[in-house]
C-alpha cells in the first residue's frame, strides 16, 4: 500500500491524497460501503462500481468467518475471487462485531471467547487467530484486533481496555509480520485508536499507535453514542498526534454531516452502515435535507426521486413510485434507496474531495452542513 498526500484546505485540516492498492487506487476522503457478509445488501457489484462509483468495500471477519468460514473462502482463492469484486477490500477484525453482535461473551487478555449469533455455537477469536482469518479472506486492508469500549465508559476501565488494546496490537504485528499473503498480493495492516472519550487517554492511544509506524492509522471506539461534540473533539485530538503522511480511517462514522465534519479535522476514509441500513427503512439522504419515502405526502408526487441525485435511479423512478415499493414491501423499493444513499455518500466525499483542491472546502462545508439538516 502506498498513501501521496495531494492537497490540503487553507482553512481546515481537510486533505485530500491517492492511496495504491494491489487492487487499484482510491481517491480520498472516500466513504466504504459496508459489505458485511461479501455482500453490499441488496447490490449488485456492477451497480456499486457503475452506479455508486464504490472505489472500496468493506466486509466482516465476524460474518464471513461465521459463513460461509474460512475453508471455503480459501478454496474460492480469497473474498474478492469469491464475490466477484476485483477492487479493493477492506475488512474489519471481528473486534467490533463480537461486542455488538454476539450474545454472551468473555474478554481477557487472550482474546474474546463468544457465541454466534446464528447458532449459539462457541468461538475464541485472539490477535493472532484474527490475523489468520484475515489472511484467508484476503483483504487489501486488514484491521487490528481491538476492544470497542461503549459509552459511557468509566474512565479505569477504558484505560485498561486501551493499553489491552495496545497489547494486543503488539501480536497481531508479531503474527502478520510472520506470515505471508496467501493470493499472491500484498495485505496492510492497520491499528486502532481506542480510548473513550477521555482526552489523555486518547492522546496516549495515538501516540501508541503513531510509534508502531504502520503504513495507514484507523480510529476506533468513536459514533458508539456519545455526544458529536466528543466525536469532533476527540476526532481532533488524535490527528494531531498522527503522521500527516499517512491515511486516517475513522471507523463506523457516520451521518453525511459527521463525514463532512471529521474531513474538515484531517480524515481520510469512513465506512458505516447509515446508508444501507437507513434507506432499507425508507430513509434518504439529499443535498437538501433527509426525506422519508414512506411518508403520506409523498402518495400522489410523480417528480422524480432526488432532482440533483448523481444515480440513475434518482431520475428514473418517482417519489410516488418508491413509496409504493415500500408501501407493498416490495424488494425493489429498498434496492432503489440503497444505490441512492450509497451513490450520494460517494457523491458527498467526492465533491468534498473536489472542493478542497479548489481551496473552497470550508465555505462549501458550512453551506452543506446547514442544508443536509433539513427535513424534507
Ligand atoms: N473497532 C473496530 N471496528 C469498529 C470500531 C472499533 O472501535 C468502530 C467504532 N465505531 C466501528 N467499527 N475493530
Amino acid at each position: 500500500m502506498n498513501f501521496k498526500l495531494e492537497s490540503t484546505d487553507p482553512k481546515s485540516k481537510a486533505r485530500t491524497g491517492t492511496l495504491t492498492t494491489a487492487h487499484g487506487e482510491i481517491k480520498t476522503p472516500i466513504f466504504m460501503p459496508v459489505g458485511t457478509a461479501g455482500t453490499v445488501k441488496g447490490l449488485h457489484q456492477h451497480e456499486l462500481k457503475n452506479d455508486v462509483k464504490a472505489q472500496i468495500i468493506l466486509g466482516n471477519t465476524y460474518h464471513l468467518y461465521l459463513r460461509p468460514g474460512i475453508e471455503t473462502l480459501e478454496k474460492a482463492g480469497g473474498l474478492h475471487k469469491f464475490m466477484n469484486w476485483d477492487m479493493p477490500i477492506l475488512t474489519d477484525s471481528g473486534g467490533y462485531q463480537v461486542y455488538s453482535l454476539s450474545g454472551t461473551r468473555k474478554i481477557n487478555e487472550n482474546g474474546v471467547k463468544f457465541q454466534s449469533h446464528i447458532d449459539g455455537s462457541s468461538h475464541l477469536f485472539t490477535p493472532e487467530y484474527a490475523m489468520d482469518i484475515q489472511r484467508s479472506i484476503g483483504a487489501d486492508l486488514i484491521m487490528a484486533f481491538d476492544e470497542c469500549t461503549p459509552y459511557p465508559c468509566e474512565y479505569n476501565y477504558a484505560r485498561r481496555s486501551m493499553h489491552m488494546t495496545h497489547r494486543w496490537l503488539k501480536r497481531c504485528v508479531d503474527r502478520f509480520d510472520s506470515t505471508t499473503p496467501l493470493y499472491g498480493y500484498d495485505q496492510t495492516l492497520l491499528p486502532i485508536i481506542q480510548g473513550s472519550v477521555y482526552k489523555d487517554l486518547r492522546k496516549e492511544s495515538a501516540e501508541t499507535i503513531a510509534s508502531f509506524d504502520l503504513p495507514a492509522n484507523a480510529i476506533g471506539g468513536l459514533s458508539v453514542g456519545e455526544p458529536d461534540e466528543d466525536l469532533y473533539e476527540m476526532t481532533d485530538l488524535v490527528c494531531d498526534y498522527l503522521p500527516k503522511e499517512k491515511p486516517r480511517y475513522l471507523m463506523g462514522v457516520g451521518t453525511p454531516i459527521n463525514l463532512l465534519e471529521c474531513i474538515a479535522l484531517g480524515i481520510d476514509m469512513f465506512d458505516c452502515v447509515l446508508p444501507t441500513r437507513n434507506a432499507r427503512h425508507g430513509t434518504i439522504y439529499t443535498q437538501n435535507g433527509i426525506m422519508n419515502v414512506k411518508n403520506l405526502k409523498w402518495k400522489d408526487d410523480f417528480t422524480c426521486l432526488d432532482e440533483n441525485g448523481t444515480s440513475y435511479v434518482d431520475s428514473t423512478y418517482s417519489k410516488s413510485y418508491v413509496r409504493h415499493l415500500f408501501t407493498v414491501n416490495e424488494a425493489l423499493g429498498k434496492q432503489i434507496t440503497s444505490i441512492h444513499n450509497l451513490a450520494f455518500y460517494l457523491w458527498l466525499v467526492g465533491e468534498a474531495r473536489t472542493q478542497i483542491e479548489a481551496g473552497t472546502f470550508t465555505d462549501w462545508k458550512n453551506k452543506m452542513v446547514v442544508q443536509l439538516a433539513q427535513k424534507l
